[in-house]
């Protein structure tokens, strides 16, 4: 660059020209934003290529472009997992623009159940599970999807164009939150199909979290973040309303150590077992147990999984007696526990069942639920120490 050219980054670019980042590229004549833009001192515009290793560099990354940059990591890539992910970041767009209208549908709606323009009111579960669904079911990128919504998965239909990836989600986690415009979340884990072709059948998509090739949630709080995995560390992304764009904002994240929440409906406390209640103990600071952590819990799993990634602890929804024909706790393995585990494994954390880590359990069937503990890594292999001293 020349001396006498003056570099800016995309955001002070964007301050300096009083627009958003789209508006700023298109005024300069660049619609790519994989470049980097420099003016020189007549205010010229050039793009300059970036350097490889674009990830971690002090310019405004869009999630998009983060993608792409790890998509470069394998050169064997087609595009089609960059694609889905971008894909599922529109959906989370979507998704998050009508949760902050969730309280309004039955004010705007004539009858609770139809809105101004006379449609159904959709609940904002429907809603999402929808969303997700059309937004990705018809590029080609999918041989089937399975949504913690429906009792079937579904394979993409004939009429569309079939990829060799599963998608598994849920799309509203911590639904019941809703009403009280408390934080929820979407989930979802990504699977390559175990056949080369022909139509998905559910074995497919019975595989254990090992076998993740992506997964990632969206939470939706005070703003709404993206965080995903491919397996190359843990990334976090911020939606910024005025430009419409996820923008790193969290890169490479590692649950710091030591652990100051857990996070656990103590309710139930009477219907664990005694190696849970134990632990339970432990973590309050009882009986030689550690320097009393605080207790945080949303009942949103996102949320509550969001916060001890960023600020360190433990989350866990253990087995429990109070209904015999639900004995492995409230959580799904494939939509809600694998996805999260393999996010924690990559932050440095861990997850298990109590007695086995939960990317190894191999699922039988789609709606499978499981005790989930998860988290900080120490206190994970505690609980599994404790419930095999007094459970088993
Ligand atoms: P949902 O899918 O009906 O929203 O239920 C899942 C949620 C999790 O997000 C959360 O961890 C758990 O249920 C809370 O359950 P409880 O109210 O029993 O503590």
């Amino acid at each position: 660059m020349s001396p006498h050219a003056e570099e800016f980054s995309l955001g002070q670019l964007e301050l300096q020209a009083g627009k958003n980042i789209k508006g700023c590229l298109a005024l300069l004549g660049l619609s790519d934003n994989r470049n980097r833009v420099t003016l020189n001192i007549d205010g010229e515009p050039k793009e300059e290529a970036m350097a490889d290793n674009l990830i971690n560099h002090p310019y405004i990354i869009t999630i998009e472009r983060h993608i792409l940059d790890e998509q470069r990591i394998h050169p064997e890539a087609t595009g089609a997992l960059t694609n889905l992910l971008y894909d599922i970041a529109v959906a989370g767009k979507v998704i998050a623009s009508k949760t902050t209208r969730a309280g309004l549908a039955e004010i705007l709606g004539l009858t609770g159940d139809t809105n101004v323009q006379g449609e159904q009111v959709m609940k904002l579960d429907s809603f999402a599970d929808m969303t997700i669904r059309r937004l990705t079911d018809h590029t080609g990128r999918l041989a089937g999807l399975a949504s913690e919504e429906n009792a079937e998965f579904m394979p993409i239909p004939d009429r569309y164009p079939k990829g060799k990836y599963l998608l598994l989600y849920d799309p509203l986690d911590g639904s019941s939150n809703v009403d009280f415009n408390m934080p929820i979340g979407t989930i979802f884990a990504i699977y390559k199909r175990t056949r080369e072709d022909g139509t998905v059948t559910l074995d497919e998509f019975l595989q254990p979290g090992r076998n993740l090739v992506a997964a990632g949630y969206i939470a939706y709080g005070t703003s709404t973040m993206l965080v995903y995995t491919t397996g190359n560390g843990v990334h976090g992304f911020t939606l910024d309303p005025s430009v419409g764009e996820f923008l790193l904002s969290h890169p490479d994240i590692r649950i710091p150590s030591p652990a100051k929440y857990f996070s656990v409906n103590l309710g139930y406390v009477l219907h664990w077992s005694r190696g849970v209640q134990r632990y339970t103990e432990y973590l309050q600071g009882r009986e030689g147990g550690v320097t009393a952590l605080s207790l945080r819990y949303i009942g949103t799993l996102v949320s509550d999984f969001h916060r001890n990634l960023l600020a360190g602890g433990v989350f866990y929804y253990p087995a429990d007696n109070r209904d015999p024909k639900a004995p492995s706790g409230k959580l799904r393995l494939l939509y809600e526990a694998a996805p999260l585990a393999f996010i924690a494994e990559q932050a440095g954390g861990w997850a298990s069942d109590g007695r086995q880590r939960i990317l190894d359990i191999q699922p039988e069937s789609l709606h499978q639920r499981t005790p989930l503990y998860i988290g900080d890594m120490e206190l994970v292999k505690k609980v599994e120490e404790l419930i095999r001293d007094h459970d088993m």
